[in-house]
């Protein structure tokens, strides 16, 4: 069966998951773009050749009987309504981080999928999928480092524009962490605090940067992680658990090792898309291959609740400098599995 996909927005990502579906993936082809820049959805249709429609709002491309899946890759705000929409028409929808902008929008996704009666939703948390952190969730499953007491990880992106802010630190950037460690640990946060240390002079005058978030989680697992969006350097993740026997960390992605000119280097990428490139091929395959075997997994509506919640606990921490608790709602037996 091949899959017909609409997409709403054609943008960064938009455009990096239409190339792959179209170049790369097996099972679906992209039939229905839409963009509130309909010159690029139109430029993104002619420059991969693809036979495909342009649809005027994301609303009239869910309602299409030419679309029978939707990957949502619009601005956040917009999240929540076209998830909702594609749930309303039983339509299995692919989004994007962050599901809603806030824990209260994730809890009407979660409310309505759960009131449709089967998965539709998975969210674009494509960590989990990434090699190293596979392995490295294998050494803790196998208890090789002994039970996790601390992690320490950075979240570095060489640069970014003049209208990225503070808050964007929690929605845009360690948004992943916090979903990632969730998974890697399987443990939720309990509260979390952020610490602000000496300022870049790289970052634009509004702009905290960089920034230290402090979780701990149910287990008392305590965790850190430095956002630094104006690094410089590149594009640079990293994540070490400290066990009671050991320490592991995840791996640097594959790179030569070149002895010339006097110096022994490695390179270091500066662009996320091609960081994470090959867990995207196989989260959007995943998303792909469940919904045509018709029991969709990966990352959930509840994952994308439990982030958000964190991370609105995390906004809050960011301007009062307290530590802040996360409450959890109870987990619905729905999601169980
Ligand atoms: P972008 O700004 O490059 O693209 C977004 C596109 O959505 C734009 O072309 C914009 O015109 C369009 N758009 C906005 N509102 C719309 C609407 N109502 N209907 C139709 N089109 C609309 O942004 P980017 O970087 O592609 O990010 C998009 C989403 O993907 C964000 O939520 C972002 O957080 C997420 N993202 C996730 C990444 C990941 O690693 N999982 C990486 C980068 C982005
Ligand atoms: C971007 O929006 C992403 O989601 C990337 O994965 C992340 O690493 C980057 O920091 C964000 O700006």
């Amino acid at each position: 069966m091949t899959l017909r996909i609409g997409v709403i927005g054609t943008g960064a990502i938009g455009q990096d998951h239409i190339r792959r579906i179209t170049n790369t993936l097996s099972g679906a082809k992209i039939v229905a773009v839409t963009d509130v820049n309909a010159e690029q959805a139109a430029a993104v249709i002619k420059n991969l050749n693809l036979d495909a429609k342009i649809y005027a709002n994301g609303l009239e491309l869910i309602k299409s009987d030419h679309v029978d899946a939707i990957l949502v890759t619009s601005w956040g705000p917009t999240h929540e309504e076209f998830v909702l929409a594609s749930i309303a028409a039983g339509k299995p929808v692919f989004c994007e981080k962050p599901l809603a902008t806030s824990a209260a929008g994730c809890m009407r996704i979660v409310e309505a999928e759960i009131a449709h009666g089967k998965r539709l939703v998975q969210v674009g948390f494509m960590r989990p999928y990434d090699n190293g952190y596979r392995a490295l969730k294998d050494v803790l499953a196998h208890g090789k480092i002994g039970e996790p007491l601390m992690v320490h990880c950075a979240h570095r992106n060489p640069s970014v524009g003049d209208s990225y802010t503070t808050d964007m630190a929690i929605t845009d950037t360690i948004i992943h962490e916090i979903d990632v460690l969730r998974w890697l640990l399987d443990d939720d946060y309990v509260s979390v605090q952020v610490v602000y240390p000496r300022k870049t002079k790289n970052a634009s005058g509004h702009l905290a940067d960089p920034q230290i978030v402090l979780m701990e989680t149910a287990k008392g697992i305590r965790v850190d992680v430095e956002i630094f969006v104006n690094c410089q350097y590149g594009y640079d993740i990293q994540c070490e658990v400290v066990g009671e026997t050991g320490v592991a960390r995840l791996p640097e992605p594959a790179s030569v090792p070149m002895r010339s000119q006097a110096r022994l280097s490695t390179e270091i990428l500066t662009d996320w898309k091609l960081r994470f490139i090959d867990a995207y091929d196989v989260e959007i395959q995943g998303f792909i291959d469940t919904v045509n075997d018709g029991r969709l997994s990966g990352p959930s509506a509840w994952d994308g609740y439990a982030a958000a919640v964190t991370a609105d606990a995390c906004l809050e921490a960011q301007k009062t400098g307290d530590i802040v608790p996360v409450t959890l709602q109870q987990k619905p037996a729905f999601y169980k599995n």
